[in-house]
């Protein structure tokens, strides 16, 4: 979903020279084949928005898999990067990084500073290191690896798995097939009170090209010893997961009752980023939930329901 909507933006800003590799033609935890693609292809900037990623309960069932992975994808991009002589990086990461408690709206300068949610940590500590890796590289070798930290995500593209997903394309799921099949109640996980922060794809992708495009003066403050190459990219607000169905039933269309499942895990109790550094850096997220609710189930049905 990332990868594809920073292709999208890159392309409608006319770029041409857009190097990329699907899943099944380059397996990024295989560091071997990631050299020689970059010995081939000589790439001049990488954004590396590749992840093993999904929503609380694959995070759950495959604890070993999002750290092996993640972890593997990003030493053997990363470390590659470095090796052929890449200056500059976009590393995405998530939200999750941060403490499970931490003070809200979540700084960048809280990394590190308390215990992480237990339900994602595995992934978590992958992507803290990915950070980590960046920071390091960036104070031995002088290059310009950032990483962007983007909250709750969701758009064209998703993945609708219900095992697998995140909230937003799991409710619009269970909303449209509910409708369909005229049922009269969707279930929700958890309790509905934990409070999350959603920002559309398409954002994330205008806000990644434009961190990408700063010119040195205004990106140098990202880069230095006391602080690492960190960026909270998110739209600065947020609902309950409670709030949430309700939107995505309107945006839906569907009637009926929304109940809670309180026997399935809630997760980190709130996730709302502090913008103002990408703020003081010109950006600002665009798209309003209600439209981007509408986009995104408009590709759902085009994907999974045209005839
Ligand atoms: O989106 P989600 O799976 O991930 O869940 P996290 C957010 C909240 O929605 C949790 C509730 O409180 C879920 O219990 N929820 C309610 C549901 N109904 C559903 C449903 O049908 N499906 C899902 N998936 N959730 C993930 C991390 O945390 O966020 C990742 O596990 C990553 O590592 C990602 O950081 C951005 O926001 O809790």
């Amino acid at each position: 979903m990332v990868g594809s909507a920073i292709l999208r933006r890159l392309q409608a800003s006319g770029f041409k020279e857009l190097i990329t590799r699907s899943h099944a033609d380059l397996d990024l935890c295989d560091a071997a084949a990631v050299d020689t693609f970059f010995a081939q292809e000589k790439p001049e900037v990488v954004v590396l928005a590749a992840a093993r990623v999904g929503g609380i309960l694959a995070n759950h069932s495959y604890p070993a898999d999002f750290i092996q992975d993640n972890l593997g994808i990003q030493t053997s991009v990363i470390g590659a990067a470095l090796k052929h002589g890449i200056q500059r990086l976009l590393f995405l990461g998530s939200s999750c990084i941060y403490p499970r408690d931490c003070p809200q709206p979540m700084q960048e300068a809280h990394l590190l500073t308390g215990p992480l949610e237990p339900t994602n940590r595995p992934y978590a500590v992958a992507k803290i290191a990915g950070i980590e890796q960046c920071w390091a590289i960036n104070r031995q070798h002088g290059t310009r690896y950032l990483a962007a930290m983007p909250t709750n995500l969701y758009g064209p593209g998703d993945n609708y798995d219900l095992n697998g997903s995140h909230v937003v394309p799991a409710l619009i799921r269970k909303c449209h097939e509910a409708r369909e099949a005229g049922a009269d109640r969707i279930v929700v996980w958890g309790s509905g009170t934990p409070r999350r922060e959603f920002l559309y794809c398409d954002d994330l992708a205008d806000a990644c090209v434009h961190l990408l495009g700063l010119e040195e003066a205004r990106m140098a403050p990202l880069f230095n010893d006391e602080m690492p190459p960190l960026i909270n990219i998110g739209c600065g607000s947020d609902q309950s997961i409670s709030e949430l169905a309700h939107s995505v039933a309107r945006a839906v269309g569907f009637r009926g009752a929304i109940e809670l499942d309180p026997s399935k895990p809630d997760g980190t109790p709130r996730k709302l980023m502090d913008v103002s550094r990408l703020a003081s850096l010109g950006w600002t997220a665009s798209t309003p939930m209600d439209r981007g609710l509408a986009l995104a189930y408009k590709d759902f049905t085009a994907r999974f329901y045209s005839k």
